[in-house]
């Protein structure tokens, strides 16, 4: 039998087959092994073939993971020598930011963004409870705005809690899988609760954003949207809240490739193997000096560099 993992919990999945039957499924312990390196070597979005283990307790085991289209890894945040696979076969990632309760920094973003970039997964940034915004914080949010369009990617300030801009997302969403990722607290799940009527996942308490960075939700699901006259359905990926994002399997070299706005400037660049740091010809740092990079993305970028080990021959 075959189906898509729709939840991960760690050592069981949820399992659902073409039917719409809804499996417990694990994994066969010497299988597991194969993939040390990652702490989930399945995830959610993953097909998989299965066998029934126990008929009573309908029970089943996973014999084989399916080729992934794509996927998105980061750093397991509990050992950096290991991956985490957040999500397979993934077509757009949502990522839900705040300028309050709690604050996004741009740091984040950008790391973000070239994980996404690196595994060809197009993105769009949603900024949430922007009724909390005074009128620093609005003008803040439009300077983003520009930064990241400019970019390329798209720009949503959004509140779930006024429904302020909601309506315009689910066009999005349509048809698509999508991953939803951000700091925890930020209403990744009340957008999902929004979205989808239906659908009631626990979210933080009312007071909102505790401050104390608890995670609300523990595993990341799959929700089917619903299908309707002018929309098909399509799927959405709630996630736990993350911290950081510790990127994986990069290299310093093609770092600049990962950013849109350096990466169509590389070939100006005077040496090939690059790194717009201090080299002479300076394609890409000259258009950071002439402000047509904006600076605060290149600050990112050398932190991000600087944060990747020179690789060991
Ligand atoms: N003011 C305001 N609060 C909001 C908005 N959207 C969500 N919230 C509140 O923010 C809090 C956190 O929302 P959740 O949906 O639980 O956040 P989450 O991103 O799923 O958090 P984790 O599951 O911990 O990763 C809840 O109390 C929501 O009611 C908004 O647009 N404005
Ligand atoms: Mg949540
Ligand atoms: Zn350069």
């Amino acid at each position: 039998m075959q189906g898509v993992v729709y939840k991960s919990t760690g050592s069981w999945y949820s399992v659902k087959d073409d039917s719409g039957k809804v499996w417990n499924a694990r994994m066969k312990g010497v299988f597991k092994l194969d993939d040390i390196t990652s702490t989930n070597p399945i995830a959610v979005g993953d097909v998989v073939d299965f066998e029934l283990e126990n008929e009573n307790e309908q029970t089943v085991t996973i014999t084989k993971i399916h080729d992934r289209r794509n996927h998105i890894n980061r750093q397991s945040p509990r050992i950096k020598s290991q991956q985490h696979i957040v999500a397979a076969n993934i077509d757009q990632s949502l990522l839900i930011a705040t300028l309050k309760e709690p604050r996004t920094s741009q740091g984040f973003i950008d790391r973000f963004l070239v994980a996404c970039e690196m595994y060809h997964v197009p993105a769009i940034i949603l900024f949430n409870k922007i009724d909390l915004y005074k009128d620093k914080d609005h003008q803040k949010f439009k300077q983003l705005k520009e930064v990241y369009e400019k970019v390329g990617y798209k720009v949503i300030g959004i509140s779930l809690k006024r429904d302020k801009n909601v309506e315009s997302i689910k066009d999005l969403l349509k048809d698509k899988i999508t991953l939803i990722s951000g700091h925890s607290g930020v209403g990744k799940s009340t957008f999902i609760n929004t979205i989808i009527p239906h659908v009631q996942i626990k979210t933080q308490d009312v007071s909102g954003w505790s401050g104390k960075g608890q995670h609300t939700t523990t595993f990341a699901e799959m929700y089917e949207l619903p299908p309707d006259s002018h929309r098909d359905g399509g799927k959405i990926i709630d996630t736990p809240g993350m911290k950081e994002f510790g990127l994986v399997d990069i290299e310093r070299q093609e770092l600049s490739g990962y950013f849109p706005e350096m990466r169509e400037r590389l070939n100006e660049c005077q040496f090939n193997n690059c790194l717009h740091i201090k080299e002479p010809g300076w394609a890409v740092k000259q258009a950071v000096i002439d402000g047509e990079i904006d600076e605060d993305r290149y600050v990112s970028y050398v932190n991000i560099l600087e944060s990747i080990p020179e690789k060991k021959w």
